[in-house]
């Protein structure tokens, strides 16, 4: 009988998503002959996320939690449980990041324990590389991939099933009986090795593929056209993976021509996709060449919207042209981080001016395509007066959406090490959400500062300078003043949101299946 796995993703936001992760550890798996199943918890009510937050505070528009079937927070546990009793796995293979991370272990301690043979518990991802120290200790954990998993989940699954000794593979951090073995990390893969396998999608439904993109429903999914970042930006966990891999190989790698035009023609005779979502985190720095080919290609086999993330200063006019020329709608997300330049170049270690910022817009919204932009508050050191630099910079640009979230210094950042030093945190905060309050001792601003100019971030960057007086009424006393700020709320999202709309009727009878979805209309 082949051996079974459990893959766990325990997301802690209610929004479909559908890592790439999952489809990887998951093809790998199946065609090694092993049974596979996934539990997420996405679809159990998440209160107080960083996604109901921003609804609230008009930073965005979104349907889908008010259409899928959530069901309350309370079942999750149930649900697990009762999976893990019934199916019995062998391997509980989670996959985390660090939030996700708190979650999966908020969850095994309330699992009811097991009959020997207990299942082997496999962290990896995000956080488990980040963390690998912490990971291991944690008693539920049986061992930790750091970095790359593609090899070493493969090198395990053939020792797993064959009963061989799991404790020698690349990457592993194991727990024998009398100590931790902790392998270290192996070269990174080629291009080549990379993509070498397929993605398995198939435990997604529609509620991780349906997104609504200027009033249209599409079925989108994820795709990599390149896997790595050359940025060192200091808040960013991918500064701490490419530290870690120096040495190890090339750690930007460009995924092949003809692997990702199968790999996109799958998805779309699979599942039906029609808008695909490039997880690159700076799209624009593939070769010139390589963004020609994609263009071309896309343009003429795939022809539906898109979206990328890129920085600022590798937007030109060039690729935004050869972008917009594919014919398709074109979502860019660029992170800014901060309108301050003295925050971009002394704290975050992004050298660029904020002109940089401004041609950038300017390129992408000339040729027509959607904006969607990051910023980031709460960062040491930071004074309210740079803050409104941040604001005021997203005033000027008019862009589509602009989305603010508080510094974290999450593990493996060089910024987490300066708060360290400085004596801002610890270092044993568990990880927090974007928009929960920010943990930074002796700032410039306070915590209720940093929260209420977050919350009150769209309205000082979306509504006219007039209502200044009543939105400063809301950022200063939001307790006497909730009927206010959802009153200019509500202006935002009449006026400046239009195109996301889509009537509740419409998005119904565009569902193909919609047995996932409650009908509340
Ligand atoms: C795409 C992406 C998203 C997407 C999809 C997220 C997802 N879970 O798939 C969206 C937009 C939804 C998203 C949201 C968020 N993200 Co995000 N995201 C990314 C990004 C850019 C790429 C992730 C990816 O798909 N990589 C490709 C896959 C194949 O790699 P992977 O997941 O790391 O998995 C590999 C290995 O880790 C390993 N592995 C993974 N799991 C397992 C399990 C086992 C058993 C084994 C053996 C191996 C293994 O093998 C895999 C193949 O090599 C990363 C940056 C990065 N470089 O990782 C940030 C990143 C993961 N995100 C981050 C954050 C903070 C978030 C948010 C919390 C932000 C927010 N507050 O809204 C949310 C969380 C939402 C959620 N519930 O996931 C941080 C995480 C930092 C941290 N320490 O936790 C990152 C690292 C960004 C950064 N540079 O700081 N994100
Ligand atoms: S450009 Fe983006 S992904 Fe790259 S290091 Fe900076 S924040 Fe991280």
């Amino acid at each position: 009988m082949s051996k079974k796995i459990l893959i766990f993703f325990p997301n802690t936001s209610n929004e479909g998503v559908a890592p790439l992760a999952v489809s990887t550890l998951s093809a790998i798996a199946k065609e090694k002959g092993y049974e596979v199943r996934y539990f997420e918890t996405s679809f159990y009510k998440h209160y107080n996320s960083a996604y109901d937050e921003r609804k609230t505070t008009g930073e965005f528009k979104s349907f889908k939690d008010d259409v899928f079937n959530i069901k309350p927070y309370e079942y999750m546990q149930l649900d697990f449980n009762e999976l893990m009793e019934d199916y019995k796995p062998d391997i509980l293979a989670v996959t985390a990041n660090s939030l996700e991370y708190e979650l999966f272990s908020d969850m095994m301690k309330v699992l009811p324990q097991f009959d020997d043979p207990k299942p082997f518990v496999f962290l990896g991802g995000c956080h488990a590389t980040v963390d690998p120290e912490g990971s291991i200790d944690n008693p539920f954990v049986d061992a930790v991939c750091i970095g790359e998993g593609e090899k070493p989940w493969s090198d395990f699954l053939d020792a797993f099933e064959d009963g061989e000794d799991i404790s020698q593979i690349g990457n592993i951090w194991v727990k024998t009986e009398s100590e931790i073995v902790k392998n270290p990390i192996s070269n990174l893969m080629t291009r080549e090795e990379l993509w070498a396998q397929p993605l398995d999608f198939s435990f997604f439904d529609q509620r991780h593929f349906k997104y609504v993109f200027d009033g249209t429903l599409y079925q989108r999914a994820s795709l990599e056209l390149s896997r790595g970042c050359p940025y060192d930006c200091t808040y960013c966990v991918n500064t701490g993976f490419k530290n870690m891999y120096k040495g190890l190989g090339k750690f930007m790698r460009i995924r092949p021509y003809e692997n990702i035009r199968i790999a996109a023609q799958d998805l779309m005779a699979d599942y039906g996709v029609d808008m695909i979502q490039f997880q690159d985190e700076s799209f624009f720095s593939v070769p010139m060449r390589t963004l020609e080919q994609f263009c071309e290609w896309y343009a003429s086999e795939v022809g539906r919207p898109t979206m990328v993330q890129v920085r600022p200063e590798t937007v030109t006019e060039k690729k935004v042209k050869m972008m917009a020329d594919m014919g398709v709608p074109v979502q860019m997300s660029i992170g800014l981080e901060s309108g301050s330049e003295r925050i971009l170049k002394d704290i975050c270690s992004r050298h660029m001016k904020v002109e940089h910022m401004h041609s950038a817009i300017k390129i992408i919204k000339d040729y027509g395509l959607r904006t969607t932009a990051y910023t980031m508050i709460g960062f040491p050191t930071e004074t309210r007066e740079e803050v409104f630099e941040t604001i005021e910079l997203v005033r000027s640009l008019d862009l589509d959406v602009s989305i603010m979230s508080i510094f974290f210094p999450f593990k493996g950042t060089p910024l987490r090490d300066y708060c360290i030093e400085r004596g801002y945190i610890t270092g044993d905060e568990p990880a927090r959400s974007f928009t929960d309050g920010p943990i930074l001792k002796n700032q410039p601003m306070s915590p209720k500062e940093i929260m209420n100019l977050r919350r009150c971030y769209a309205l000082y960057t979306k509504l006219p300078r007039e209502y200044f007086p009543q939105i400063e009424l809301c950022e200063y006393d939001y307790e006497n003043h909730q009927d206010l700020f959802r009153e200019l709320v509500r202006l935002v999202n009449d006026n400046y949101y239009k195109a996301w709309e889509i009537t509740p009727r419409s998005l119904v009878e565009n569902i193909m299946d919609s047995s996932h979805f409650s009908i509340k209309f």
